[in-house]
């Protein structure tokens, strides 16, 4: 048996897609649109409320395209706070209005390929920023879920660790390549949803994205060993351009 990885694990987080039921907002009177709107907005302070305090951090995007219309993106300490965030949204009056298009559960997690030492995040305010991660202010995010390969000669876990060491260091070369222009957010679900990790990538221009994804499909690591979910691609959306969305 190859020897797993060990990893950090940091805030758990929640990529809640959500579908806007059209029709149901057509058949509301004004008053009924502006309850589901402010309900919506109070959501949304509380949420900004918990990122002014440390104690989690998000994001609400319009997805492009037919898969969904929202995404509420939410980094939290407990699972339990982000199944409230859940529950909260859907018995407020925007729960009937938002249905749900997908959804993802995972955790931040950085492995130790790469790390020097022995980490220790409560003594390193860098590895604590890359555990519990500030949702960055820039316009595009773009989500997917991916597998490490298992097929044939192509199993990713059945490779030696130094094997899988150097070409995550190959992987991680490219991507620090475009550390001033992408921040990705690396969360495992093994054994928490359907795909192994989710990845969550911030820019400001979404060529930025297009052109990181593309390179690394050249390497090894993604090349060989990678399979890939749905794509999700928003852009970043005030609480106020949201409930503007209802209104
Ligand atoms: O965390 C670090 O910065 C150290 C280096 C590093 C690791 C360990 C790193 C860097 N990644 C790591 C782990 Mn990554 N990453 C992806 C994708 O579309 C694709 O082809 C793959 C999706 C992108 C775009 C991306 C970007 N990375 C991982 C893991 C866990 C694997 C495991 O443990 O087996 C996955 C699934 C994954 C996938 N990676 C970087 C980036 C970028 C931009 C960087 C550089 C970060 C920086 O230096 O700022």
């Amino acid at each position: 048996m190859s020897e797993a990885v060990e990893t950090l694990e940091g805030w758990y987080a929640l990529h809640d897609f959500r579908r806007i039921d059209w029709a149901h907002w057509q058949s509301l009177d004004a008053r009924a649109r502006q309850q589901a709107r402010s309900a919506l907005l109070d959501l949304a302070a509380g949420w900004s409320r918990q990122a002014a305090g440390d104690r989690g951090s998000y994001g609400i995007y319009q997805v492009l395209g037919h898969k969904a219309d929202l995404l509420l993106l939410n980094f939290r300490a407990d699972p339990g706070e982000l199944a409230a965030i859940e529950s909260e949204l859907d018995r407020s009056p925007a729960g009937a209005l938002l249905t749900r298009a997908y959804s993802y559960f995972s955790v931040v997690e950085l492995s130790k390929y790469l790390a020097r030492g022995e980490p220790n995040p409560d003594a390193n305010p860098y590895l604590k920023s890359r555990l519990q991660p500030a949702v960055p202010p820039w316009r595009t995010v773009c989500f997917y879920p991916m597998n490490k390969r298992r097929a044939g000669a192509d199993n990713w876990y059945m490779l030696p660790r130094e094997q899988r060491r150097d070409m995550m260091k190959s992987h991680g070369l490219i991507g620090q390549r475009y550390h001033d222009r992408v921040i990705q957010v690396i969360t495992g679900s093994q054994g928490l949803d359907d795909w192994e990790w989710g990845v969550t990538l911030f820019a400001d221009d979404l060529v930025a994205i297009k052109k990181l994804v593309y390179e690394m499909r050249f390497d090894e690591v993604s090349a060989r060993f990678a399979d890939f979910g749905p794509f999700y691609l928003g852009l970043k959306l005030t609480p106020e351009a949201m409930g503007q969305l209802l209104a």
